[in-house]
């Protein structure tokens, strides 16, 4: 593969593949072990890893990049080998999450700001040895009547640029994701409001970055979709996927050589339908693709339920999943493939 950072942007969002999100923090991934009543164990949390990384059709086929958290870029498979080779030699390219987490923000209740600039030079420089080619750094924006405030959103979008200098600097392409989020509290809010605040807060994005001298061709935005709250969601696929490609096209450089959204709570199936609707329906820019967590590994981690005999049953729940993806980044899905499988 070629160092150049327009080459690896663009092996992030080839045609037809999208990023899994396997970055959950030692808090995230306790949660999500805890639903299947499976302690979250140093080992556990690399079986499970390995058995993703180890599907081999879903990754060879569908699966472009994966973001790891710090323990799992360090850590081997069961048989020794680094789990950065078991995923290069799947043909995807491995990327770190470096952000410290989203904590609260002084005098502002209710929001965050993401932490973890002070030594990110010096962690970058390590994680390019440890064979890291993109990263991830998340800002959270709150969303109600009130917020966000002025403030968070233009202290995250701060962040995120000074993240994506640093990290052009070290060769390694920045994943910027600025998530105004679906189901934090209270999540009563419209689609017309998520279009409002996601339209801000990616125009302040775009200004900080500018500001910063990114190059914009060396780097992948990951946003939400324009989307109503948890506690509201009716919007039809059509109208999410409408309203979502008009606020990217009034925001977002066609310079960026990709999207990749983050799913954000929705269902698998509505993740794959909402992504599958604008590639379909709209002559767009940019490639358009999926950077999912949650709507990738929900099904598998099920299926898997940390039980070694369930490991086949996992994969193929996630390679399910990851064409299912894989045919929504063209426009090619339909929801007869779900029932068909
Ligand atoms: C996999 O979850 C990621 C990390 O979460 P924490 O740092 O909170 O543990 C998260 O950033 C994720 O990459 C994106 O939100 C996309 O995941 P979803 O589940 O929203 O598709």
């Amino acid at each position: 593969m070629s160092e150049r950072l327009e080459d690896i942007a663009a092996a992030m969002v080839t045609s037809g593949k999208g990023i899994l999100a396997a970055d959950e923090s030692s808090g995230t991934i306790k949660k999500r072990f805890d639903s299947i009543n499976v302690d979250s164990t140093e080992e556990n949390r690399r079986d499970y890893r390995e058995m993703l990384f180890r599907s081999t059709e879903a990754m060879s086929n569908y699966i472009s990049g994966v973001i790891l958290f710090d323990e799992t870029l360090r850590q081997k498979a069961a048989d020794g080998t680094p789990l950065v080779e078991v995923i290069k030699a799947a043909g995807a390219v491995p990327g770190i999450k470096v952000d410290g987490g989203a904590k609260p923000m002084a005098a502002h209740p209710g929001e965050k700001i993401t932490e973890g600039l002070d030594g990110l030079r010096e962690r970058l420089a390590e994680y390019y040895g440890l064979g890291a080619r993109f990263a991830k750094w998340r800002g959270v924006i709150s969303i109600s009547d009130d917020l966000p405030s002025g403030s968070a959103v233009r202290a995250n979008a701060q962040a995120l640029a000074r993240y994506a200098a640093l990290c052009q600097e070290a060769g390694i392409v920045p994943i910027v994701e600025p998530e105004i989020l679906m189901d934090g509290e209270p999540g009563d809010h419209s689609i017309d409001r998520c279009y409002t605040v996601t339209e801000t807060v990616l125009r302040t994005v775009f200004a900080e970055l500018y500001d910063a001298r990114v190059a914009l061709e060396g780097m992948v935005l990951k946003p939400n979709m324009v989307i109503d709250g948890k506690n509201t969601r009716n919007a039809s696929v059509d109208e999410v996927a409408e309203k979502t490609v008009r606020c990217l096209k009034a925001t977002v450089p066609a310079a960026v050589p990709g999207i990749a959204f983050l799913s954000g709570g929705q269902s698998d199936e509505e993740a794959t339908a909402h992504l599958s609707a604008m590639n379909k329906g709209y002559d767009l820019p940019w490639q358009l693709t999926f950077s999912y967590g949650r709507a990738l590994q929900a099904a598998c981690l099920k299926a898997w339920g940390g039980k070694p005999e369930n490991v086949a049953a996992g994969q193929r729940a996630f390679a399910h999943r990851a064409r299912m993806n894989g045919l929504a980044a063209t426009g090619n899905w339909t929801s007869d493939m779900e029932k068909a499988a």
